[in-house]
């Protein structure tokens, strides 16, 4: 430590024992931002997808990632309070709109909540295949729904380290889409429908390093009937 840091660190010493001071016996922790983003709940009990996605999986990831993400976001929000009535959709869809000083922040933490709370809704065991439009779309954007979930795994599989592979509606047509980290096909213009956590902390506790298992397993909890009624609602 030179001279000059160690005097900064006894200055500082000296400015929190009297801030201490002043505040009384038991001091204030530093304020906590308002909560402008929530947690939204799971929606249904942890070992609803079991055995495809165990429960201790869903909870540390909905209780502990995801909500990591909702309170960064709002700490991030906290530096500009001009945001704070935006919808995390808005916030991700126009990243050009944030100041540039929580850009990153909210395009981290922002995507992290947004993509989340799409991945829980699109979650329901035994629900099926795609019917009606978003089956013909799928058909027609793919060849055949068996395609179709040929090439969503094997995008899957390609996303090097953290991110997401998505069915997203982009220019009136179905694309399969992987982005990195907690990036957001909103941010380019594209609509998720649907998307496949394959960051670790998604699958790494039951499928350790067999993603492959984990890509399949997830293909059989798909909630079709939830995206079919967005597709349906994204068409206008
Ligand atoms: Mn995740």
């Amino acid at each position: 430590m030179t001279p000059l840091t160690r005097r900064n660190a006894i200055k500082n010493i000296i400015l929190t024992t009297g801030a201490l001071a002043t505040s009384g016996a038991f001091a204030q922790p530093a304020a906590t931002p308002p909560e402008v983003f929530k947690l939204p709940p799971l929606g249904f009990d942890y070992d609803a997808l079991e055995p495809h996605i165990d429960a201790e999986t869903m909870k540390i990831h909905h209780d502990k990632h995801h909500a990591a993400y909702v309170a960064k976001l709002n700490a991030a929000v906290a530096k500009e309070p001009s945001l704070a009535s935006k919808s995390v959709e808005d916030l991700v869809a126009h990243l050009d709109a944030v100041p540039e000083g929580i850009r990153n922040d909210i395009r981290n933490q922002g995507g992290g909540h947004f993509n989340h709370t799409l991945f829980w809704q699109h979650l329901k065991k035994g629900a099926g295949g795609p019917q009606g439009d978003l089956l013909k779309a799928i058909e027609k954007d793919f060849g055949a729904f068996a395609k179709w979930q040929e090439q969503f795994g094997d995008s899957a599989m390609k996303v090097f380290g953290s991110g997401w592979t998505w069915l997203v509606l982009r220019a009136g047509k179905l694309a399969i889409e992987n982005t990195p980290n907690q990036d957001s096909p909103l941010s380019t213009g594209g609509q998720p429908l649907l998307g496949i956590d394959v960051w670790e902390h998604a699958y790494y506790l039951k499928y350790q390093n067999r993603r492959v298992e984990y890509v399949k397993a997830f293909q059989d909890v798909i909630h079709w009937e939830f995206v079919g009624a967005r597709f349906k609602k994204l068409q206008g």
